[in-house]
């Protein structure tokens, strides 16, 4: 049996190999390939050829195994195990040069549900910041193989907190309505536009939290992991697993407080 080590290894290499490919096409131009639920929404021929290559490193280490990936869909293995994909998380940012975007890849047990799969690995790739966040289930959490843990407790007026907004514009409007009842109460919002990179910040103390309405479960798989190993809550609401539903990561204490923000009437 694989451990989880082992499986973090090999994500890890396979990452860090595709982060190199992404830069690279980063750096000869990118093209949008195609829009998805909205024009906003796009997709570029580097989040599919990312996507081909961690596909065929996968099934070459280990065709057993599942796949789940945002551009090519899901493909069930007969291991138990199934590899959740985000080629590139923050394309925009990708397609603007922005450098806050990442390969994130996560090993999953179990189904491919966020509401019941135990995470066992998952890396989170920031090509142009040469960053390499990492975690295994009860491994801990590393950047550049060095332990990172969550910011101590603040009061929430003093928490710096990340989020992010969805694609279709009428939902962006409902989101942008909570951060008025929120930017008062807490030290400042980020809207960084990677939710892997939004995690892995919240696990290094660069956020004291982040949450989102209407994620994918390749945006958090991996960067739920790694925050959840270096001390954070990673959860949905009340407790529940993450899911597209509602994700917030924290140190607990300042979880729960933002958490009773969040769930005050027209949150
Ligand atoms: C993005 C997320 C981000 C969210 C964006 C988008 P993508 O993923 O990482 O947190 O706010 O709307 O979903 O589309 O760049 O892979």
């Amino acid at each position: 049996m694989t451990t989880p080590s082992e499986l973090l290894e090999l994500a890890t290499r396979i990452a860090v190999t595709t982060g190199d490919l992404i830069a690279r096409r980063r750096a000869e131009g990118v093209r949008v390939a195609a829009s998805k639920s909205s024009l906003e929404d796009v997709v570029t021929d580097a989040d599919r050829e990312a996507e081909t290559l961690i596909r065929s490193l996968i099934a070459e280490a280990r065709p057993e195994d599942g796949f789940l990936g945002e551009e090519s869909g899901a493909e069930a293995g007969t291991s138990g195990l199934t590899w959740v994909v985000d080629p590139i998380d923050g394309t925009v940012n990708y397609l603007y040069g922005i450098r806050q975007y990442a390969v994130s890849i996560a090993v999953v047990e179990g189904e491919p549900e966020p509401e019941t799969w135990r995470a066992l690995a998952g890396v989170v790739v920031n090509p142009a910041a040469d960053e390499v966040f990492a975690a295994s289930v009860g491994g801990g959490a590393t950047l550049n193989g060095l332990p990172i843990r969550v910011a101590p407790p603040v009061d929430l007026s003093q928490a710096l907190v990340g989020t992010g907004f969805g694609y279709l514009a009428e939902r962006r409007v409902e989101q942008a309505k909570v951060l008025v009842g929120l930017v008062a109460q807490v030290r400042d919002i980020r809207r960084q536009g990677s939710a892997a990179l939004d995690l892995c910040a919240v696990a290094t103390g660069r956020l004291n939290a982040y949450f989102e309405r209407g994620l994918k479960p390749w945006d958090h798989a991996a960067g739920g992991l790694i925050a959840a190993e270096a001390g954070a809550r990673v959860s949905g609401r009340g407790g529940a697993s993450a899911s597209s539903e509602f994700l917030v990561a924290a140190e607990p204490s300042v979880a729960a407080a933002l958490e009773s923000v969040l769930d005050e009437p027209g949150n």
